[in-house]
């Protein structure tokens, strides 16, 4: 008896954990792992729980979030990257981008740097470098697919450049 209301406590927490999957629930659930682990923690338990897919797909809106801020893919095989820009707001004021940086990059100092550096959409020529692969900027209603591999196994972090959003824009791929 004792292992049946066990059995049905473990199956309601089951349930209770699956039953939010709304974006928004999941959104906060990452954000709130994010905060946590910032200097991750490959190991942490939100990591263990992603499969690796080298088919990512990401979306930008005009509030200002990506769609998904933790992925996970296979170390020394191609990844396909496709970035949307969901939003409506025009580019100027909303463009949105996916810039993957190496892994010993300082990520505050590279979102500096970007800032300034409009004529080239963003992307830093000084630090261009820095950088494993990045999408074009996109205006709403635009999308990009860009192809890369990381050969280093281990968490590299990505950041939409244009200026003002890296403070949210900002994940993590965990290479494995
Ligand atoms: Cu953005």
């Amino acid at each position: 008896m004792k292992f049946l209301t066990l059995t049905i406590a473990a199956a309601s927490i089951f349930l209770a954990s699956c039953g939010g999957t709304d974006s928004t629930s999941n959104q906060a659930t990452s954000e709130t792992t994010e905060t946590q682990t910032e200097e991750l923690a490959v190991e942490s338990p939100a990591v263990a729980a992603l499969a690796a897919n080298n088919q990512i797909s990401i979306t930008g809106n005009d509030l200002m979030k990506y769609s998904d801020t933790l992925f996970k893919v296979k170390a020394g095989e191609v990844v396909t990257l496709k970035m949307s820009n969901v939003g409506k707001l025009p580019k100027s004021s909303m463009g949105h981008n996916f810039v993957l940086l190496k892994s010993n990059v300082d990520v505050a100092n590279f979102a500096t740097e970007a800032m300034s550096a409009q004529d080239t959409d963003y992307i830093p020529a000084s630090l261009v470098n820095s950088i494993i692969e990045h999408t074009k900027l996109l205006g709403p209603g635009e999308s990009d697919e860009i192809t890369f591999t990381i050969n280093n196994p281990g968490s590299h972090n990505f950041l939409c450049s244009f200026p003002g959003h890296y403070g949210v824009m900002k994940g993590r791929i965990i290479a494995e």
